[in-house]
């Protein structure tokens, strides 16, 4: 999901409340206090998970063969090994050869003896690791003075403590490419947009285990879809999903833009590719891929913003594309930006630039970014044009007296389903709101909820879109999100 100039300041004011929720950025003293307690916390987490391999491999047959052999070998070495380990992985060897080459509702691939997803996706990811350990994103070693803390044995502790928010977010990682595998398998022209979010929809549903936790008024989604569906048409550049009713069909000359949200335990992944089917447009696919790359190389602790953004605008101003007879250079659209992530809030304080401007603030130890880069055939500038279908309650408001019953109960509802995470109409509609919309207004206008329409370029330009979720561990530089698509 982008984040757009206009809403930088607003979002500002609002960090520094949830900074004390970031749980890398505590004061020492804190951090002292939490080190104990996670180290505990994770030694028993282990356990468990050794056990429950054991568990459900009794159980489930299509959990036989995973990978999960793979997670516990890296556990082990990291942790030291236990006796209990040792025997839970015989184990699991001798089950697998017993098995190899039994049927699994044509889940067992029996070839490689691993299971492999349904067409469309139905096995929850979890049983794919069903130690609970899920795979890492692309590692890559710090630069020049941070070169070092891969092997700084404090930052290795440090990093060790935060192994459940990592894990959670790799959970959420690896939803999200077994969907867009799906998604660029299955979407084709002629499908209307409304079939390809509820296809995506549906598939991260299903895989992430959609859950939430009942707290007094409130429910949390605990792991969900991290915010509504983006699919972008040409000079729309982000922030589109259709609302009921909307016929549109995607057609072979479109360039969708297909942005993706997971969480798991609030730790969102935001992430999005481009999709064309007519050729014109590989060149600027490839533009805007390698734009973003770029920001992701270059993201590192103590990185100035604005020097990240000025390596975005070099890579992408140097390609030249042709689209119908007509050459462009390929333009940044400068007031969209990646963004940091916090828990449950897609857009935290920080703005990641995709073209230069000198922003001198550093990205620091611990934070989690979303790097995303738009490239255009247009101005290279959005604005607000056409039906609103993205909102989101804002992280800073307090009580606000709301004079209209329906707008109070409205407001109940996005509490209960949504909290802080952005979501659509579309989602309102599944679970049962109606005639909505005159509260909606309501709660937007007294600033409880903030309305994203749709981002423009100029009519007739096109626009593409890569982004990937990133965090910044202690060690080392983790790309969640990355697969071999992209
Ligand atoms: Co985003």
């Amino acid at each position: 999901m982008a984040k757009d100039i206009e809403h930088v300041e607003e979002e500002t004011k609002s960090e520094e409340l949830l900074e004390n929720t970031s749980s890398i950025t505590d004061s020492p003293s804190k951090k002292k206090k939490k080190k104990k307690k996670v180290t505990s916390t994770e030694n028993g987490e282990q356990t468990n998970g050794s056990v429950k391999v054991n568990l459900e491999t009794e159980k489930n047959p299509i959990e036989q063969a995973t990978n999960a052999e793979d997670e516990n070998d890296e556990e082990e070495e990291a942790e030291g090994g236990t006796p209990d380990s040792e025997a839970t992985k015989k184990k699991k060897k001798k089950k697998k050869k017993k098995k190899s080459g039994a049927t699994n509702n044509g889940v067992n691939d029996a070839s490689n003896g691993k299971i492999t997803q349904t067409e469309p996706p139905s096995i929850p990811v979890s049983r794919f690791f069903p130690d609970g350990n899920y795979p890492e994103g692309e590692i890559c070693e710090y630069k020049n003075d941070n070169l070092k803390r891969i092997t700084n044995e404090e930052k290795r502790y440090l990093d060790r403590m935060h192994y459940e928010y990592y894990n959670d977010l790799r959970h959420a990682a690896e939803v999200h490419r077994q969907v867009r595998q799906y998604a660029q398998k299955t979407i084709k022209p002629g499908m209307t947009m409304i079939d390809i979010c509820e296809l995506i929809e549906n598939g991260t549903r299903t895989l992430i285990e959609e859950k939430g936790l009942e707290a007094g008024n409130y429910y949390f989604h605990i792991q969900c879809i991290g915010f509504p569906t983006g699919c972008s048409l040409n000079h729309c550049a982000a922030h589109y999903t259709p609302n009921a009713g909307d016929k549109t069909v995607l057609q072979y000359d479109d360039v969708c833009k297909i942005d993706i949200g997971t969480h798991v335990n609030g730790r969102i992944v935001d992430c999005a590719f481009t999709l064309t089917f007519n050729p014109v447009y590989d060149k600027l696919k490839e533009a805007v891929k390698d734009a973003t790359n770029t920001g992701v190389r270059e993201a590192g602790i103590d990185v100035r913003l604005g020097d990240i953004g000025a390596a975005i605008q070099e890579v992408m101003e140097s390609y030249e594309v042709e689209i119908n007879g007509k050459t462009y250079q390929v333009k940044p659209i400068r007031n969209l930006n990646g963004h940091s992530i916090l828990p449950y809030q897609i857009h935290a304080g920080k703005s990641v630039p995709i073209v230069k401007g000198g922003d001198q603030t550093m990205m620091e130890e611990g934070e989690c970014f979303a790097i995303e880069t738009f490239g255009s055939t247009g101005k290279g500038y959005v604005h607000e044009d056409g039906e609103c279908s993205h909102y989101g309650k804002r992280h800073d408001v307090g009580h606000v007296p709301l004079r209209v019953a329906k707008a109070k109960s409205l407001l109940n509802t996005i509490n209960k389903n949504f909290g802080t995470l952005p979501f659509c109409r579309r989602y309102l509609d599944r679970i049962g709101e109606t005639k909505y919309a005159l509260a909606l207004k309501n709660l937007v206008d007294s600033g409880i909820v903030e309305s994203y329409p749709p981002l423009v370029d100029i009519k007739g330009s096109y626009t593409a879109q890569f982004e990937h979720t990133l965090i910044l561990r202690p060690t080392c530089k983790e790309v969640v999100s990355r697969g071999d698509d992209y």
